[in-house]
């Protein structure tokens, strides 16, 4: 007996649209070096090629062949944004920031830096897909397959949905949920998940017991500060903080060819207070959200950039205290107002100047990279600070050494090993080394300008600068391991006013200590809402992450946790840190309840934008203009 083909010629399309869909999937999933669910992922193409089929069943075939290949172009695409950003922020990507994408020109250099020769197997079904297609279309008669095509979206849709409902939690992370059900169904719970958090938080009202407790919680961090033996004793000082572009720790101190890389930051340290083991706080947002941790001492949301979700919040940030103390603040960026929305956001945090490129006291005089070079940034604030009303507070954010990190030749300082020569991690080292120069001629500039003595000077990195792709070449380079701790790693200095001898804090922090470690400098005791701890007193430390690794995950003086992908606690992985050796969970348990419950409410004030309910900040700034 003959088979028919022509009657079967979409359940076959189907089937074998589907492995190249799967194929790609799974190629994601290697890349995040997780366990794939082999028949679930498969199943979910299916239902993919399904929608895909009833397309093509359309009666017009120019419309049939053409929306086919829109929605497989699209979800490549969609997929590939998901490679590109779990690259590079660890994570996919979420749907409403798509619509913002216009904003990836800025970073187009950074983004093309992370494409390896290998994608072309992200894309290459895709013309080959659109060949079927018209050739299937060619063939098939659309009056025959109409019910078909129905039942085909029906079928699709169901598997899609089904899965989405029924393979995931909310606990998972993002890839988990992509190695157990592929990427349409994970985005497909994302979407859902976030309009019904938005729904039910929207009538979430915070209990008189929960704001106390909140309370309380503000209150106790806060006692710490006060045992601090510098509680006070830099009051009205001026504070100048610099955020570093991608400056991580193990740069510091390094010696490549004889060279130093940071030879002023060296300097720096040998002359104030380091904190080696201080480590990145960040979400979605990346550098912004550094920014956001370390002016608000609360948790990154993780999801969305606090500036871009959150941007016009009520927050007790470090400059609208510093301005109920006197002080004049101001923040610099040498790009436009509106990269990442820091007008709106800067203005929220109480700063009372920003100054970017295009504000008329500063000039366009050197450009690299994203705007405003470094070097001619901390040259113009120098000369801003002698006219700006004393006490000041101002906060710079560092551009020239982002990512991709390559420099003009007449930028790059170093002589590097011809082993080293144009590799990424060769030109990492050489932004790195222009940083520090254009660091070390800001010092000497407040010096001469009398400023330094006068000041806090403040500096820390805001995120990692390689990824986790360039580990091997790094170990291979320069014999470092630049694992996950590695690479979450960042410097944090802080020299005092007429501190001339080094202070080597080695206990564990994170960009959320800055703002506490400052006020117990100044000596401020006012209601804050701060979820980190001065770095100066003695008492236990932990950093627990949002975003990033996996949540609930924390790094402290003695253990180590990384949570499961699952979000069940018993399944993480605790390491003792005398040993470095795996231990039991449970001795973790202690710090991921206290991590579980400070990420539980950075995220309630920010989400609800409650901080104004938890402290009324009109009677704190009245009591503060008081003083
Ligand atoms: C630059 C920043 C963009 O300050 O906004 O950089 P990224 O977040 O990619 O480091
Ligand atoms: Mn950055």
């Amino acid at each position: 007996m003959l088979i028919n083909f022509k009657r079967y010629f979409l359940y076959i399309f189907c089937f074998l649209l589907a492995l190249p869909w799967t194929t790609k999937t799974l190629l994601f999933v290697r890349e995040t070096q997780l366990e794939p669910s082999y028949a679930l992922i498969y199943l979910s193409s299916l239902g993919f090629a399904a929608i895909v089929a009833c397309l093509l069943v359309i009666k017009h075939k120019i419309s049939a062949i053409t929306s086919a290949i829109i929605l497989y172009f699209s979800a490549s695409l969609l997929l590939y944004a998901d490679v590109m950003y779990q690259r590079y922020y660890n994570a996919i990507i979420r749907i409403e920031l798509l619509a913002q994408a216009g904003q990836l020109k800025d970073i187009r250099s950074s983004i093309i830096s992370l494409i390896n020769w290998w994608d072309f197997l992200y894309w290459i079904d895709v013309p080959l897909a659109a060949i079927a297609f018209f050739l299937l279309v060619k063939k098939i008669s659309p009056v025959q397959w109409k019910k078909q095509g129905l039942a085909f979206l029906t079928a699709g849709l169901a598997v899609i949905l089904t899965i989405s409902l029924s393979a995931f939690k909310f606990t998972y992370s993002d890839q988990y949920k992509i190695s157990r059900g592929g990427i349409i169904p994970a985005h497909l719970y994302d979407i859902g998940w976030n309009v019904y958090k938005k729904a039910y938080f929207k009538q979430a009202l915070l209990q008189k017991k929960s704001i106390e407790e909140i309370r309380e919680t503000f209150k106790k961090r806060q006692e710490i500060q006060k045992s601090s033996p510098y509680f006070g004793k830099f009051k009205g000082k001026n504070i100048i903080m610099v955020q570093a572009e991608s400056l991580n720790t193990f740069p510091i101190g390094l010696q490549v060819g004889g060279e130093e890389i940071t030879p002023n930051l060296n300097k720096l340290i040998s002359e104030s207070h380091y904190y080696p083991n201080t480590y990145l706080q960040i979400g979605r947002g990346n550098t912004s959200d550094a920014e956001f941790v370390a002016n608000n001492s609360l948790y990154p949301i993780g999801y969305i950039g606090a500036y871009k979700g959150y941007p016009t919040n009520e927050y007790l940030s470090l400059p609208e205290v510093l301005n109920q103390h006197g002080y004049s603040t101001s923040v610099t960026h040498g790009n436009t107002p509106e990269f990442w929305n820091r007008q709106t956001a800067y203005k929220s945090q109480g700063y009372g100047e920003f100054y970017y490129r295009g504000h008329p006291a500063l000039k366009d005089d050197e450009i690299i990279g994203l705007g405003i070079s470094d070097k001619s940034i901390f040259h113009q604030m120098a000369a801003i600070y002698k006219e700006e009303n004393k006490p000041f507070f101002n906060f710079i954010v560092s551009l020239t050494s982002h990512r991709p990190f390559i420099l003009d030749e007449k930028y790059q300082y170093l002589t590097l090993p011809s082993k080293l020569e144009g590799t990424s991690t060769g030109n990492y080292l050489q932004s790195i080394r222009y940083f520090d120069e254009a660091l070390g001629e800001f010092i000497t500039e407040l010096k001469e300008d009398n400023i330094w003595d006068d000041s806090i000077f403040v500096i820390y990195g805001d995120h990692y600068g390689p990824l986790p792709t360039n580990q091997e070449e790094i170990r291979k380079l320069l014999g470092i391991n630049f694992n996950q701790k590695a690479r979450f790693n960042i410097p944090l200095i802080i020299h005092h006013p007429g501190q001339t001898e080094p202070v080597v804090n080695k206990g564990t922090g994170s960009q959320m200590d800055i703002y506490p470690t400052l006020t117990a400098l100044l000596g401020i005791d006012d209601q804050l809402v701060q979820l980190g701890t001065t770095l100066d007193a003695n008492h236990k430390r932990i950093t627990g992450f949002a975003f990033e690794t996996t949540r609930y995950s924390f790094f402290s003086d003695d253990y180590d946790y990384l949570a499961s992908h699952e979000g069940v606690f018993e399944k993480g992985t605790c390491t003792d840190n005398r040993t470095r050796k795996k231990t039991d969970v449970q001795l973790c348990r202690e710090g991921y309840d206290a991590i579980y419950k400070d990420i539980r409410i950075s995220t309630l004030l920010l989400e609800n934008d409650y901080i104004g309910r938890i402290f009324d900040i009109g009677t704190v700034r009245a009591a503060g203009k008081n003083k």
